[in-house]
């Protein structure tokens, strides 16, 4: 008798009618996702994660991987003008250090899309509370900490690109105070 083993994971809403799941290249055709790790910042284990998780629901994701400065997220999204997020995740505890440069990069109108930032995002188990308002005020446009909370964030905005939101999201049941955007 043999045993096959498979990966148990749903099929994307995008694979075609009794067709195969796409590969991990993703459908070139789905929303697309700028995924990185900020510029001093060398753990890939959530990234994959997040891309490996992002691909299945369907996103085309552009991963640049670790150690991403804040002028690569731009010149990508310079070559990705429909590009609906921009995701950064942040582990060392050096978000704003890594961050800073955003500020200008938003000032001077070079992110077309919404920044999302995650992880764990300052030094230290214990949080001072200040982080999301420090991100915020850097140009982050959605800070949060867990992957499921970033799932349903990109299919609010998705749904707001699509024009099926109601008033408050069709996410408006899940948003958590995280999820809020800067005024
Ligand atoms: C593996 C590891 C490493 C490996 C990384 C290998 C690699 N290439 O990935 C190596 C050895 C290189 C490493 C180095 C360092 N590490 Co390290 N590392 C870890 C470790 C053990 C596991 C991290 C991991 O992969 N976890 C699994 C993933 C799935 O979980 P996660 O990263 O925590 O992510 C979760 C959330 O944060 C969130 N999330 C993550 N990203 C994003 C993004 C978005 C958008 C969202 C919404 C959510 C989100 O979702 C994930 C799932 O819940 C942790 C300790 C631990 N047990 O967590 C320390 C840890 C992250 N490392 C730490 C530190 C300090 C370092 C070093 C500075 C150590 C040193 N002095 O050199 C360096 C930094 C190197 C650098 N330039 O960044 C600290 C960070 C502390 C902090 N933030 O205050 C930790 C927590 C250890 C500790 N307790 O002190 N590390």
């Amino acid at each position: 008798m043999s045993w096959t083993p498979s990966l148990d994971v749903p099929r994307p809403r995008t694979a075609p009618p009794g067709g195969a799941v796409p590969s991990l290249d993703a459908d070139p055709a789905g929303p697309i996702v700028i995924l990185g790790v900020a510029a001093s910042d060398a753990h890939v284990v959530a990234n994959q994660l997040i891309a490996f998780q992002l691909r299945q629901l369907g996103y085309h994701v552009v991963n640049l991987g670790a150690c991403t400065p804040v002028r690569q997220f731009v010149a990508c999204a310079a070559e990705h003008p429909g590009v609906l997020a921009i995701v950064i995740g942040s582990i060392n505890g050096h978000a704003v250090e890594d961050l800073t440069p955003l500020r200008a990069a938003k000032d001077r109108g070079e992110i077309p899309c919404p920044v999302i930032v995650g992880g764990n995002l300052s030094v230290g188990s214990a949080k001072t509370g200040n982080e999301a308002a420090v991100l915020h005020r850097l140009g982050a446009d959605h800070v949060l900490t867990g992957i499921g909370e970033l799932i349903a964030l990109l299919g609010e905005l998705r749904a707001v690109r699509a024009g099926l939101a109601g008033p408050g999201g069709i996410c408006a049941a899940v948003r958590s105070p995280a999820l809020t955007p800067a005024s």
